[in-house]
């Protein structure tokens, strides 16, 4: 009976200090100290710094849950040695032998159901607030595709503006199986991208999420914000950023080999830098939502589907188009490349599955017209290949799509 009493009070005692210790410990640190880059840092042990008020939320959260685990562990484990201890036979121990005590019965239904409590409150509150998506400034569409972000901004300034967000570091620095990096990698080494989603600071951002082939997940650490992108189904979550900076996070959903290649950044930028964005980014795509009608030169058609190829192709079929053998055909001498040119457009469309290689060519139809035949234009004209049938139009890739 005594003893069952100081254990009460033990464990009550403990929660007490903890409810107080709690308070004291979940101040996280200033984003503003943060000195990388947006990312995790080497070696870092704890969540990163939070950049919403959800994200300081769930750090303070995670802090208080810590210590409630904690001062369990200490409890428990002080209780079970001190008895051990205490009552060791060799000092002459003679056990208690009651039965039924109401008060230890009480105390271990009531200890639980006051941690338990403790916990469930506060994280509900935070919740439902993270599922709040109402009265958004601004909501974008992320389209998770194997194996990179498409993003559309629906409504709010920006309205209008669509782009692919893709990896940005060099496969040079990645290396593939059996060909070890040729470059030093960077600072950003996979979480960098092309294409930065760009928002405003202090404004509500919508995201709608949904995934064109596998399911995907869309994670930022510092905005505490994770949701699954699934093919098929719309799903949203939402931010605040409370301050400038740039944010790094990752697909979040094991999606196949590149799983590990389509990072997200999102640069939060001031009211007046975001509308020169938007100015600037509306004009680009004005330029570049081409009339597919035109006609264009062979060597217009080769300029601009260097680039799409860097951007979109170079990193399975290497800038020297010569693959990676057993997993990514080589494109310089390939039979498509040079045979006839309706076949290499189908490709482009649908992707090829011929199981010679380990993986599958994606379909690329996400792409522009004129990005689809002007890749395919570079690819028949560059290296060895000289094909017979060595320009594309983008109108032939229109026909091709019905
Ligand atoms: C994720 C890696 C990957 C990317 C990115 C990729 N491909 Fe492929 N591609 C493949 C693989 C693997 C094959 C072979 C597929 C098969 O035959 O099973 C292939 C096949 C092809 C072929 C047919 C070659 C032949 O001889 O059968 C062409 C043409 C091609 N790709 C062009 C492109 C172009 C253009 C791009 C960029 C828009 C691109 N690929 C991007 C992996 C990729
Ligand atoms: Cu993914």
């Amino acid at each position: 009976m005594k003893h069952a009493k100081r254990l009460l009070s033990l464990m009550l005692g403990l929660s007490l200090t903890a409810l107080g210790v709690g308070r004291w410990a979940t101040a996280a640190p200033a984003a503003s100290t943060y000195p990388g880059t947006g990312g995790p840092r080497p070696l870092e042990l704890n969540l990163q710094p939070p950049a919403t008020q959800i994200a300081h939320e769930i750090y303070d959260l995670h802090t208080w849950m810590m210590i409630i685990c904690l001062v369990i562990f200490v409890a428990v484990f002080g209780v079970m040695f001190y008895s051990i201890f205490k009552h060791r036979k060799s000092v002459g121990h003679k056990p208690a032998t009651f039965h039924e005590s109401t008060t230890v019965e009480i105390a271990w239904t009531v200890v639980p159901f006051l941690i338990v409590i403790g916990m469930a409150l506060p994280a509900t509150r935070t919740v439902v607030g993270m599922k709040d998506t109402s009265n958004a400034d601004l909501t974008i569409k992320a389209t998770g595709m194997q194996w990179k972000w498409g993003y559309d901004y629906l409504k709010g300034e920006g309205e209008g503006i669509s782009f692919l967000s893709n990896l940005a570091t060099p496969r040079s620095q990645v290396g593939a199986p059996g060909m070890p990096p040729t470059e030093k990698r960077g600072e950003n080494y996979l979480i960098e991208v092309d294409n930065e989603l760009v928002v405003p600071v202090h404004k509500k951002v919508r995201m709608v999420l949904t995934a064109n082939d596998v399911i995907h997940a869309w994670s930022v650490p510092a905005f505490g914000v994770k949701q699954d992108a699934i093919p098929g189904f719309v799903r949203d979550t939402w931010f605040k950023a409370d301050h400038i900076g740039t944010f790094r996070g990752n697909c979040a959903e094991l999606c196949g080999k590149e799983h590990a290649f389509m990072p997200i950044v999102v640069k939060v930028v001031s009211a007046e830098d975001y509308k020169v964005w938007v100015d600037g980014k509306l004009k680009e795509m004005a330029a570049l939502a081409d009339d597919p009608n035109k006609t264009w030169t062979i060597d217009e058609l080769k300029v601009k589907g260097e680039k799409v190829y860097t951007a979109n192709c170079a990193m399975c079929h290497q800038a020297t188009g010569k693959g990676v053998p057993g997993t990514y055909a080589p494109l310089d001498g390939s039979a498509v490349v040079n045979g006839p040119k309706a076949e290499q457009i189908h490709v482009l469309l649908n992707g090829q599955k011929s199981g010679k290689y380990q993986v599958e060519m994606p379909s690329w139809k996400q792409l522009s017209d004129t990005d689809i035949a002007a890749v395919i234009t570079y690819t028949r004209n560059n290296w060895s290949n000289k094909a017979e049938e060595n320009i594309v139009q983008p109108a032939e890739v229109v026909a091709a799509r019905k």
